[in-house]
């Protein structure tokens, strides 16, 4: 396709489907991954080491009556035990949460859902520490549970936050945007209404690598080194000095080689805090490494969001209005890693790719008996649930006015030329250009001939469905004014050092969990200086090696970090024009650039390419008053807007009348995040995406009992799909720049997650028709199709 191939080019000057920095070229880092040579938490080994494990409830709600940890401390290999008391002591067993509650860091009084934390064992090895759990006794006082949230705010339902002062009942917050009464009005003289329910359930995004820690606390000299799986290491250090009251110079925050995260290591976890406790306690480094169902169980869920959308029209379907009601169920603490003024993170964007007159969505927060979370696996901060509520709304709407999906989508479209937009929850859409995107998709599939194929099929009685989803996104947080997580505005860093020789050195605040960071960001230096990409090191992941940062979650590095690596090499360029000045003994405003050197205009021969001048800047020529003799520059970004990234999909399933097993035929997706960095990479983000949404929309789901046991906690019964589940991705694109980052580029890496599970479900219900039904929640399972397809007339 057009702009692929390894050539160096420059969108800037006007070539916008160029890829930049020698565009698809193979990833820095794989020639140690491929070679199992990673360095992940787990591989770290320090002298002396000890391993910690933790005691975790088993039941759902129960108040702590006793524990005995005597028989545990007697085992010959435990070092200690710590409670909840043990941390009241340290005034440790409580920590906030980024969504300014708190949550225990172990039991002091209830349990509050089924996995919580109740003690940590430290012993001379894994074996020892997990055995020496069994020895701990535990006393409950079983509680009922408050399991499904719809049920939470009963006026006899169990107060869970019972540890809150005067919390009388389980509403976290009711959260409003957009014009209730404009809204109103517009519904209440629209031609047609449709209203549907639905549920996006609860599921987790299970990297392959679990979450852990290594903590090494020097008694000496009170220094903590920690080890950790996190996207955000300088955040996680700052709230480690506030809360844990060690100076931030103290501390070192590592996140080496981190195997997905997906979301899922953003947060703060008690494991991590009480690997920290435990070296303190022992004097010798701990480390915490969690299993599969400690994972599944205990750590950042995503989702659960029980919604119901609106939407108002034309009966020649101008679509005017959508509304939206959402009982969002945030688990035992509100634990929600997010923007502080966004208790539903960027829900607001519910408004989807259409030009509507108005928009109003409200939202109740509740306390539930499980797992705390929400914001995860790769949701934009919940862009996710909004872009399947619009895009299942579209599509019953469609089904209402008897419209194809894809001609109703495009009838309603934000058009190019009211770019930037203001939407009418608050969000200034920088750009787009939805139409061709729309036809691409549409051209790349064959919507025409699909639609016949399926007709023909459905005479013969055989269910094919046809599913499409326009989406946009908003990603990059983001200006610091407007937004920041316990008070740190959410800007970035970058260092930048061209040594002596040519070879340069860029440090990031932002930390890859294989998003292949160490490749596209030395692009994004090759494209600005010249230097090509493998003389380019990235470092990142180590607080002591790279600026200040708030890390990678929301796609924003590429959007806010990748702003910062392109305007502090253009510093870098900057001042290399002053040095190569007083090299040639000319007038810097004589010099012209073009990539890798500055010459003297109108005389090309003239010239000092960025190697020759890293020597001079190091050298000895005599530099110009306020130059220092050094190719360095820093910056810190604070954008000026997000991102809004977009993209239209289209799926093909099958369905088995027999089984109800679906099927996906076909998935053709299209997307655009402005200037492209290396295709293969983002093509790689978006493979990656459509199988989460194959996984979301068809296997995936975290369920409870109504005991509250956790029905999820193995990957014998949390299915995630393989490549047997998945078809051969037709991936397409086009181009349309963010008009206000540095170099046009808008993020990508939650795109496809974020677009694909309503063009999925959009595809099963379509299939399904002929049945009469309108609607399925995900995931849609060969259990639930079959269900859903039973006691209604067979199709002809
Ligand atoms: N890229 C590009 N051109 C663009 C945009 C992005 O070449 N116009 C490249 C970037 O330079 C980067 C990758 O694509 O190498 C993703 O960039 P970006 O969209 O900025 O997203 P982040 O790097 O901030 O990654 C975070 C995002 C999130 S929030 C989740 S969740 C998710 C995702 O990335 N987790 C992942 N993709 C993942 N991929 C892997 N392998 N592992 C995870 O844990
Ligand atoms: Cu919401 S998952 Mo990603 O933003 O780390």
């Amino acid at each position: 396709g057009p702009g692929e191939g390894a050539r160096p080019g420059n969108p800037a000057a006007g070539d916008k489907d160029r890829p930049i920095g020698y565009g698809r070229i193979q990833r820095k880092e794989d020639p140690r991954f491929i070679r199992g040579k990673g360095r992940y938490v787990d591989d770290i080994v320090l002298p002396g080491m000890l391993h910690g494990a933790i005691l975790r409830a088993p039941v759902a709600h129960a108040r702590l009556v006793s524990i005995d940890t005597s028989e545990a401390l007697a085992h010959p290999k435990v070092k200690a035990v710590i409670t909840g008391k043990d941390l009241e002591g340290l005034n440790l067993a409580w920590a906030p949460t980024l969504s300014a509650d708190v949550q225990a860091v172990l039991v002091t009084d209830k349990v509050r859902f089924q996995g919580q934390e109740v003690a940590f064992v430290v012993a001379e090895d894994r074996y020892a520490a997990r055995d020496a759990l069994e020895l701990i006794d535990v006393e409950y006082d079983i509680l009922p549970p408050v399991i499904d949230a719809r049920k939470a705010l009963d006026a006899d339902a169990p107060v869970i936050r019972d540890d809150l002062a005067g919390r009388t009942d389980n509403r976290i917050f009711d959260w409003e945007i957009g014009d209730a009464d404009e809204t109103e009005a517009v519904f209440a003289a629209a031609d047609v209404v449709v209203a549907q329910d639905m549920v996006y359930p609860r599921v987790h995004p299970a990297p392959m690598e679990t979450c852990g820690a290594v903590a090494d606390f020097d008694p000496i000299d009170g220094g903590l080194t920690l080890y950790e799986t996190t996207q955000a290491p300088h955040a996680h250090r700052t709230l480690y000095a506030m809360v844990a009251g060690i100076p931030e110079h103290k501390i070192r925050v590592v996140s080496p080689d981190i195997g997905g995260g997906f979301g899922n290591k953003v947060g703060i976890y008690p494991g991590y805090v009480l690997a920290v406790v435990g070296s303190i306690v022992t004097g010798k480094p701990v480390k915490w490494v969690e299993d599969r169902s400690e994972n599944l169980m205990s750590t950042s869920f995503a989702r659960d969001y029980l919604m119901r959308g609106e939407i108002a029209a034309t009966k020649d379907g101008k679509i005017l209005a959508v509304r939206t009601n959402v009982l969002a169920d945030h688990g035992a603490f509100n634990a929600t890693a997010q923007p502080t003024k966004n208790p539903a993170g960027f829900f607001s964007i519910f408004t989807g790719s259409y030009d509507l007159q108005a928009a109003y969505c409200k939202v109740t927060g509740v306390y539930t008996n499980k797992a705390p979370g929400g914001v995860a696996y790769a949701c934009s901060f919940r862009v996710t649930e909004a872009v399947y509520l619009v895009e299942r709304m579209v599509d019953v709407l469609a089904r209402k006015l008897e419209m194809d999906p894809a001609e109703l989508r495009l009838k309603n479209f934000i058009r190019p030329e009211q770019f930037p937009y203001a939407n009418k929850t608050g969000w200034e859409y920088d750009s787009g250009n939805y139409e061709p995107a729309m036809r691409l998709s549409m051209k790349m599939a064959g919507y025409e001939e699909l639609r016949r194929e399926q007709a023909e099929k459905r005479e013969r009685g055989e269910l094919m469905g046809i599913g499409v989803s326009f989406f946009t996104e908003t990603v990059g947080a983001g200006p610091r004014k407007h937004f920041d997580i316990v008070g740190l505005g959410m800007a970035d860093g970058a260092e930048l050092r061209v040594h002596p020789t040519g070879k340069a050195v860029v440090r990031l605040s932002v930390q890859s969990q294989g998003q292949g960071h160490e490749t596209t960001f030395a692009q994004i230096v090759a494209e600005e200086l010249g230097i090509p990409p493998e003389d380019i090191d990235v470092v990142h992941g180590d607080t002591d090696q790279t600026p200040f940062g708030l890390g990678t979650y929301g796609s924003r590095s590429t959007p806010v970090s990748g702003g910062a690596v392109a305007l502090v090499a253009r510093k870098v360029r900057d001042k290399a024009k002053f040095i190569a000045a007083a090299m040639l003994e000319t007038r810097p405003e004589d010099l012209e650039w073009e990539k890798g050197r500055w010459f003297v205009k109108g005389d090309p021969g003239a010239g000092k390419t960025m190697a020759e001048i890293a020597l001079g800047a190091h050298g000895t020529v005599a530099l110009p008053d306020g130059i220092d003799g050094n190719l360095d520059a820093e910056v810190t970004y604070d954008p000026p807007n997000l991102t809004f990234p977009f993209g239209a999909y289209i799926c093909v399933v099958d369905v088995d009348p027999g089984t109800g097993r679906v099927k996906v035929r076909r998935f053709i997706a299209v997307d655009d995040c402005g200037t492209r960095i290396n295709p293969m990479i983002i093509e790689g983000q978006v493979h990656g995406g459509l199988t989460d949404g194959v996984g979301m929309a068809l296997m995936e789901i975290i369920e409870f009992d109504e005991d509250g046991n956790c029905l999820g906690g193995s990957f014998m019964d949390y299915l995630i799909p393989t490549a047997m589940e998945v078809p051969d991705w037709e991936t397409g694109f086009t181009v349309t720049p963010s008009p206000h980052h540095p170099i046009g580029a808008k993020g990508i890496g939650e795109s496809a997650t974020v677009g694909s599970p309503p063009a999925i479900v959009n595809a099963v219900v379509d299939a399904l028709a002929p049945f009469g039904i309108t609607h399925m929640d995900m995931p849609c399972t060969p259990a639930r199709v079959w269900e859903a397809m039973q006691g209604r007339p067979r199709p002809p």
